[in-house]
């Protein structure tokens, strides 16, 4: 059994990673930088930038493993790109220099899709290439893939990551992300019927089902290090779709949902990004296989929203 910390606990990947974490039978201490509408394990109040209460959660509670997901992300990051940095980077060192002093075992910093730009190839985007990214969010990415390395190359310290491409999920609303219409979109289809999406309708990103990517996840961190041949962030993907693809696969089941197009600045941000991602470097290193498909995503969806 670990006792787990984790940052942003009260987010969308955080609130069903705490699960996932106390369901394996870890110790899970929440960490967040306000008190969670549902408390679903021992919960601390903490803004990641706090290092000396940041140390003193760790020491107290001999943790020994974190899980970094406070993050600002990519459209809240445009707006507030010096916040994001602050959030993204100062907090991401302040995480891995309390984890080395204090002997964390493992630590785990999400990265995203958001690191690839325009001069990286769109279709099946390798695990080494062009990291040149046009968002503030994605520069913060970059720069903590590099700083994850870093401490392993250099510190010892064991971290861990992954490029998780766009998230759906039902538990807890996102907030602040550009892929947030596939779950926008879900929420409109049983309510209202009809939905306005911020993105055109050929606008294709790589996706996935959350279930999925909390096992990737939970994986990742338990294989042995020696397997691992990457040491920033592992590519990760299931499947990629368009607005048009997600609206007719609803249709399927809700045929008479409508969905109409209004592009704002969220779309430039997309079309920076990857359309598919090769991850086969988890695939060979780790045993990554999603589970799955667009279909049995949405499925999924209109029976839990
Ligand atoms: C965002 N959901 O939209 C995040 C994610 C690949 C996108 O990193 O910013």
């Amino acid at each position: 059994m670990e006792t787990i910390l984790i940052t942003g606990a009260n987010g969308q990947i955080g609130t069903e990673l705490t699960l996932a974490l106390l369901k394996r039978g870890h110790r899970v201490i929440a960490t967040d930088v306000s008190s969670p509408r549902e408390q679903l394990t021992e919960f601390e109040i903490l803004d990641v930038q706090d290092d000396l209460r940041l140390k003193s959660i760790l020491l107290r509670n001999d943790v020994t493993q974190i899980y970094h997901l406070a993050a600002i992300l990519s459209a809240r990051g445009e707006q507030h790109p010096s916040l994001a940095w602050q959030i993204n980077v100062n907090g991401s060192l302040k995480i891995l220099e309390a984890a080395h002093d204090l002997h964390v075992k493992r630590v785990f910093i999400p990265s995203s899709i958001a690191v690839f730009g325009d001069t990286t190839p769109k279709i099946n985007t390798p695990q080494y290439t062009s990291v040149e990214p046009a968002t503030m969010y994605g520069v913060t990415k970059v720069a903590g893939e590099l700083l994850g390395s870093y401490f392993w190359q250099k510190k010892g310290l064991d971290v861990r990551s992954l490029r998780y491409p766009g998230l759906i999920s039902y538990k807890t609303k996102p907030g602040g992300g550009t892929t947030d219409y596939a779950i926008e979109i879900f929420y409109a289809a049983k309510q209202t019927g009809h939905y306005t999406c911020f993105l055109n309708h050929d606008t294709r990103l790589p996706m996935m089902y959350m279930p999925d990517a909390l096992r990737a996840t939970l994986d990742l961190m338990d294989a042995p290090r020696e397997e691992l041949t990457v040491s920033t962030s592992y590519n990760l993907a299931a499947f990629s779709f368009t607005p048009a693809e997600l609206a007719q696969a609803i249709q399927k089941y809700i045929p008479s949902f409508t969905i109409e197009y209004k592009p704002d600045f969220r779309e430039n941000i997309a079309r920076s990004w990857s359309e598919s991602i090769d991850d086969s470097a988890a695939r060979t290193d780790w045993k990554w296989q999603p589970a799955y498909d667009l279909d049995a995503m949405v499925s999924d969806m209109l029976q839990y929203i």
